[in-house]
């Protein structure tokens, strides 16, 4: 038992820096393991080989070493016929443990599944916690000292698997994921986002593993150490991986790769290893270069933001008023409510978009309709807005459940809308809150009492934060709404929130926000008592309002506010906002699209619900079915690819256009095939992961996007023979072939199905792509190469036109 190795690894943090160990599926690759075998089940059968491993990162000064556990996940053992998971699990976690030294520490390893995890695929988010949890309860059994949750690229996987820890035992965790060259990870999320999201969530320890090499990922640390509360952990690979021969080879060797370890100290990283690539010599260098010196502790005991899947709100003094936008509230509004309950997303959707582009830069999400499932609602809102938007979202529901799922299923820190001092309320949601690390507004009153006055509201205040305190809340983590209500009822109301507010921001020194729009009810021309109140809320320190982000009058407010008590650096707000012409050009309301041009929109956004009807609507309204795709729909898909090229739209975003696109296509392709037309594809192209590798997502989208740009796909499939994949080309007479690997020791394979196309007279262009793979290789395999699913498009295009139409 090592129910004390949380704290034993907690006070060696204040003393200096952890070392990890570094990698093991090289070493594994230098003592043998045959390519394309399943490293876990190799190790089991090769326990000494891997004791050797281990003991050689002993003696470099590896304090933790990690079981060899990263890919005995339910679906990727699957993939190799193994079943046992569990015991799979305890017997590499045995190994580990008895091979971690006197004072060493023994890690469960936890990769990933191979699957994006909903909203952003198709792996249930329960079934990700379930599969997570069957492996954390073998390396349990098996006898870790704690845990680590590394490599993933899923802001949402990692909250599942984070979960499956917190939910089977009290272990230190670490969290860290990988980021591509771009500074986000394959989905999109930023390492400052990944990290409010996973602190908050229970993370002992956040940071960045494996990624393009030292010096990118020491630039991501020191983006997040300013919002750290919890230590960093940095693991990098010894740069990017190559081939040489037939050999993986990575840039660095043991002393540069070392060198970075002062750089890292003094970013402020607590925990250091190395990934791919690295080597109980690069191990030892670095525990020599940190020797001595002191480690950076977390800057903050506690941070007040919250996250999306894609971005952040921090909601620190100096910030701009952020406005919450409103509209995502049914109450009053009929066609919401009829839409919620016949479970339609359309205006939820352009709602959401609307108050965004307006400025918005949180949404209030408010499901509350008589007879409808808040629960399955909540979920399908949340589920849309995470790919559609970036936008945080706050959770505003009286019912505790809506609240308690939106907070599990969240791909990031939520807003809860609002816990108050009611007992009841208090005692179910506060417990939700901590388990969720979520941040709250609280709303002064309790059973039966609205108070009246800022005296009574502050005592309020103090009793609901002093019952947080219990679950180990701080000011940080609360938003205080000062309770708007009507003047045109009470003549103090509006006063009284006022020194609420004022109590709040310069006394209590906590986090304000007011529901606007609350004030004016019952009066005439109410904008203008609206955007009043905005303004004297601001000066007294208000941090958000809750209001409709359409109201000119309250963004003006705002943003002049924001200009005079000096939240805008060089007027740039303001300028951005006042110096543009009154209506943009060229920009076009919705509601003005032509039949054809709502096609074109549905695809930018990837509405797959609506499409369809969409698709018919244009197609009553007299549209030929091949114009719309030609001259509507793949104008549409090309922009998308533009905007991702642009970083301006994420992966989750890119797959959803191209499945709404999918959508329309199928529904088209009766009336596109209309006898004569029937070969009317751009050309054949054979897609297959080559041997030895099991991951396909970035081959599937690369399906996906040709598919949608009319070309003929024959997908092979993953972990594809050689042979298999030569046979294809006989028989489909493709244009173009596609390979994809992932990893160094599968890369080869690739040379192997071009040389023996070539020996076989198979005249055909390849086009390779995957993690490892670079331009360079690709040329030395006499292959072309495109760098993700877009640029696939563009390089078939090209390829076609400089071999000739000629099959
Ligand atoms: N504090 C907190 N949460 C809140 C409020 C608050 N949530 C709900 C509400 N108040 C803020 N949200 C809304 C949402 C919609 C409208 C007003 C407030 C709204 N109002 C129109 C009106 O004012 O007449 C209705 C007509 C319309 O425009 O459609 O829609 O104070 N924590």
């Amino acid at each position: 038992m090592n129910a004390n190795a949380k704290n034993r690894i907690r006070s060696i943090i204040k003393k200096r820096i952890l070392i990890l160990d570094g990698a093991i599926g090289t070493e594994l690759q230098k003592r043998g393991i045959p390519a394309g075998s399943c490293p876990e089940l190799w190790c089991l059968e090769h326990p000494a080989v891997l004791q050797d491993i281990y003991a050689a990162y002993g003696r470099a000064g590896s304090d933790i070493i990690y079981a060899s556990t990263f890919g005995a996940n339910r679906p990727k053992l699957a993939q190799h016929g193994a079943v046992n998971v569990k015991g799979i699990n305890r017997d590499l976690a045995r190994l580990a443990k008895s091979s971690a030294g006197k004072g060493g520490f023994a890690a469960g390893d936890i990769g990933p599944t191979g699957h994006f995890v909903e909203p952003f695929g198709d792996l249930n988010f329960e079934e990700a916690v379930a599969i997570f949890k069957e492996q954390v309860a073998g390396l349990l059994e098996g006898g870790v000292d704690l845990f680590v949750i590394e490599t993933m690229m899923d802001i949402q996987e990692a909250r599942a698997a984070l979960l499956a820890v917190k939910e089977s035992c009290d272990y230190f965790t670490v969290v860290t994921m990988t980021y591509e060259d771009d500074g986000r990870t394959l989905n999109g999320t930023d390492p400052v986002t990944a990290l409010i999201t996973l602190q908050s969530l229970g993370a002992d320890s956040v940071g960045c593993n494996c990624s393009s090499g030292p010096e990118a990922m020491l630039e991501l640390i020191s983006l997040m150490k300013p919002y750290a509360t919890v230590p960093l952990t940095a693991k990098p690979n010894a740069g990017m991986p190559r081939l040489e021969g037939a050999n993986t080879v990575f840039d660095m060797n043991a002393s540069s790769f070392a060198a970075f370890g002062r750089r890292f100290a003094a970013a402020g990283v607590n925990l250091l290893g190395g990934c791919c690539g690295t080597s109980p010599d690069h191990i030892q260098g670095l525990r020599m270069d940190v020797e001595g010196l002191a480690p950076v502790p977390p800057r903050r005991k506690s941070l007040c933001a919250v996250s999306s899947a894609r971005s952040y709100r921090l909601f620190d003094e100096g910030k701009p008023l952020h406005i919450i936008g409103e509209r995502l509230n049914p109450t009053g509004k009929k066609a919401l409510q009829q839409e919620l309950l016949a479970g339609k997303m359309t205006l939820v959707r352009q709602t959401a978009r609307e108050q965004e582009e307006l400025g918005a830069s949180l949404l209030d999400v408010n499901v509350g309709v008589p007879g409808l499932d808040e629960v399955k609602t909540i979920v399908e809102i949340i589920n849309l807005l995470s790919i559609t938007t970036s936008i945080p979202l706050v959770v505003d529901s009286s019912r505790a459940e809506t609240i308690e799922k939106a907070l599990r299923l969240y791909p990031g820190r939520c807003l809860i809308n609002s816990i108050s001092g009611e007992r009841e309320k208090l005692s179910r949601l506060l417990p939700l809150a901590a388990k969720y690390g979520a941040m709250f507004i609280v709303l002064p009153l309790t059973e039966g009492e609205l108070p009246a006055t800022c005296e009574r509201r502050a005592e309020v205040i103090k009793d609901i934060f002093q019952a947080a305190c219990q679950f180990g809340f701080t000011r940080d983590d609360v938003i205080v709404d000062g309770l708007v209500m009507t003047v045109a009822s009470d003549d103090r109301a509006a006063v009284e929130t006022l020194k609420t507010i004022d109590w709040c921001a310069n006394v209590f020194k906590c986090r304000t926000l007011l529901g606007l729009s609350n004030v004016s009810f019952g009066m005439p021309e109410r904008q203008w008592v609206n955007a009043a109140f905005l303004a004297m809320g601001q000066a007294l320190g208000l941090t958000m309002a809750i209001a409709n982000p359409g109201s000119a009058e309250i963004m003006n407010i705002k943003t002049a506010g924001d200009l005079l008590l000096s939240k805008d650096p060089d007027a740039a707000s303001y300028l951005a906002r006042f110096s543009r012409l009154p209506v943009e050009e060229g920009k076009q309301a919705t509601q003005n699209f032509s039949p054809f041009q709502r096609v074109a929109a549905a695809i930018e956004e990837g509405n797959r619900e609506d499409i369809i009807k969409l698709v018919e609507e244009a197609l009553l309204s007299g549209a030929d079915a091949r114009r719309l795709v030609d001259e509507a729909m793949i104008p549409a898909i090309v922009k998308v690819g533009e905007l991702f090229d642009k970083k301006k739209y994420f992966l989750p975003q890119l797959i959803a256009a191209a499945e709404a696109m999918k959508k329309a296509l199928a529904f088209l392709e009766p009336r596109l095939a209309d006898g004569k037309t029937a070969a009317l594809h751009k050309g054949v192209v054979v897609l297959a992961t080559v041997k030895g590798d099991v991951h396909d997502i970035g081959k599937n989208i690369v399906a996906l996007m040709l598919r949608n740009h009319g070309y003929l796909v024959v997908d092979l499939g993953k972990n594809v023979p050689v042979e298999m994949i030569i046979e294809a080309m006989k028989k489909h007479n493709p244009q173009v072939v596609g390979l994809s690997a992932l990893m160094t020791t599968t890369m080869v394979n690739m040379k192997e199905v071009i040389d023996l196309a070539a020996k076989e007279g198979l005249n055909c262009p390849f086009l390779v792509g995957g993690a490892v793979v670079t331009g360079s290789y690709a040329s030395s395999i006499g292959a072309a190469y495109a760098k993700d699913g877009v640029d696939a498009v563009r390089v078939v295009q090209q390829l076609i036109k400089i071999w000739g139409n000629n099959k």
